[in-house]
């Protein structure tokens, strides 16, 4: 133990297990001591009075991606992941977004070209399905699964990236054959679309129809349906970017029948309301993403959730767009609620945010709030134990956080592209200080200290939460899997 090259003094180390004062040792990248009173490092940081956490990890975001409307995203890989490392995420997984018609390893390809040069944090890859043609899921999908790539979206809404329900079974029955994680955007695209033709008709074209336009009875009826399809084939689901209390009733339901279904929510969640989308003019651009913030009422029920243990992570679903022609308003200064990009930033925002309103007001506990940052993020996407916890053998991925700091959050705090924040002028208390990736400084007092493309990929494990619970029969026979659905 004589060669720490780092020691973190004298904090409280926080994992979603333990609150426990003690030392971190950490020797080049990885963390190789916890105790009290370790020898001298090279260098020391003075954690008295400051919580020590494992980085975050943002397990939904959208960096560098183009919409399938064709609007780029306004954060590429360098200011996302500084953005992410100023609020103390370390890890971001956004996606390899697969349009229709396009190769996935292409696809994946490209997203590499991107990010390598420019990441500051590590990163891995979800993949987003949009096409699964023969070439994709007999082929192309198995061999990246097996590459590191094994979680993917599948949508039930928006015109160019939806599958059905058929389409939907062969996603889900991929996924149980080779251990993928399935993650969905559950939203019933035709009644989105049947309200939306309607509301147009009547001339009703503001921001502010958006919410109106995606009903909370279309998130839970396709939240129930994609959790049914699951139970159908017996493989584990995960609900992204939930909303609507409807839909939070069905995850809680299927999860009390003892199905492994998981669920995501988000800032926007939280700390919106669909009242953001009816500001003054334009304004209200800013706060479309889907689904929709909803009510206080909403609100409250998504923090139970996150308490009771409904949802397993809390992401930032960051979505940067600008609000300007390159971004919310490409399709003009008064384009209609339809035409507007969907999507809230949040990377730098999502820790400060939870640890302010959830930790310090008593609604979660600090072991929850690593658990939904990180922990869970990195075993339902295969990175656990090596990122995700503060553990002898993990990487030192550390965010020392100073839980007293007050922090206004404004457009310029964010450092992110965006140019905007929806929590403009909201005050938190929590703020990550300094912050490690692999044991480098990545964020010392405030100020970026990491190289572009300092940052690694990460190749997936087989998540352990992907697998089916219980007995489970490993080719699905429909003579013999399907009975027990048909019995009264
Ligand atoms: N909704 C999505 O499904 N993706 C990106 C952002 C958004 O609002
Ligand atoms: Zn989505
Ligand atoms: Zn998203």
């Amino acid at each position: 133990m004589n060669d720490l090259d780092l020691v973190i003094r004298g904090g409280t180390v926080a994992t979603a297990a333990d609150v426990v004062k003690c030392d971190v040792g950490i020797a080049g990248a990885s963390v190789v001591a916890l105790g009290r009173d370790l020898p001298r490092g090279k260098r020391e940081i003075d954690a008295t009075g400051k919580l020590v956490l494992p980085g975050g990890i943002d397990s939904h975001c959208h960096i560098e991606q183009r919409s399938a409307a064709g609007i780029m995203c306004a954060d590429d890989f360098y200011s996302a992941t500084v953005s992410a490392a100023h609020g103390g995420t370390t890890t971001v997984i956004p996606f390899a977004a697969q349009h229709r018609g396009q190769s996935l390893r292409q696809v994946v390809k490209e997203y590499h070209e991107c990010a390598g040069p420019k990441a500051v944090v590590d990163y891995a890859f979800h993949l987003i399905i949009s096409d699964p043609s023969e070439q994709v899921m007999g082929q192309e999908l198995p061999a990246l699964i097996a590459d590191g790539y094994t979680s993917f979206k599948v949508y039930l809404t928006y015109d160019l990236l939806k599958i059905d329900d058929y389409q939907m079974l062969d996603v889900l029955a991929l996924a149980r054959r080779e251990g993928a994680m399935v993650m969905v955007h559950a939203e019933n695209h035709d009644v989105i679309r049947w309200v939306s033709e309607r509301l147009l008709q009547g001339g009703h074209q503001a921001p502010k129809f958006h919410a109106i336009s995606h009903p909370r009875i279309a998130e839970g009826e396709a939240t129930h349906r994609a959790i049914r399809l699951s139970e159908l084939l017996d493989v584990p689901l995960l609900v992204v970017h939930v909303s609507a209390e409807e839909a939070i009733a069905e995850i809680r339901r299927a999860q009390d029948r003892g199905l492994r279904i998981y669920g995501e929510t988000c800032p926007q969640y939280l700390f919106l309301t669909a009242q953001d989308l009816d500001r003054d003019g334009m304004e209200g651009a800013k706060y479309c993403c889907s689904p929709p913030p909803r009510d206080t009422r909403a609100q409250e029920v998504v923090w139970q959730g996150l308490a009771n243990g409904t949802f397993q992570v809390m992401s930032s679903d960051h979505a940067p767009y600008r609000f300007d022609e390159t971004g919310k308003l490409a399709a003009g200064p008064n384009a209609s609620f339809k035409k507007i990009a969907n999507g809230v930033p949040g990377l730098c925002a999502r820790l400060p945010l939870l640890f302010s309103e959830g930790v310090r007001k008593g609604r979660i506990d600090l072991n929850q709030f690593v658990a939904l940052t990180a922990t869970n993020a990195a075993k339902l996407y295969g990175l656990y134990p090596r990122k995700g916890t503060i553990a002898v053998g993990a990487d030192a991925d550390i965010a020392v956080w100073d839980p007293e700091r007050e922090v206004t959050l404004t457009a310029e705090v964010m450092h992110d592209n965006v140019g905007y924040t929806p929590y403009e002028g909201r005050t938190v208390t929590g703020w990550p200080e300094t912050v490690l990736s692999r044991g480098r400084v990545v964020i010392d007092q405030g100020e970026l200290r990491a190289e572009r493309g300092s940052g690694e990929f990460l190749p997936c494990e087989k998540p352990s939460m992907a697998v089916p619970r219980g007995e489970s029969v490993p080719e699905l026979d429909p003579a013999r899997n399907f009975g027990a659905h048909i019995a009264p």
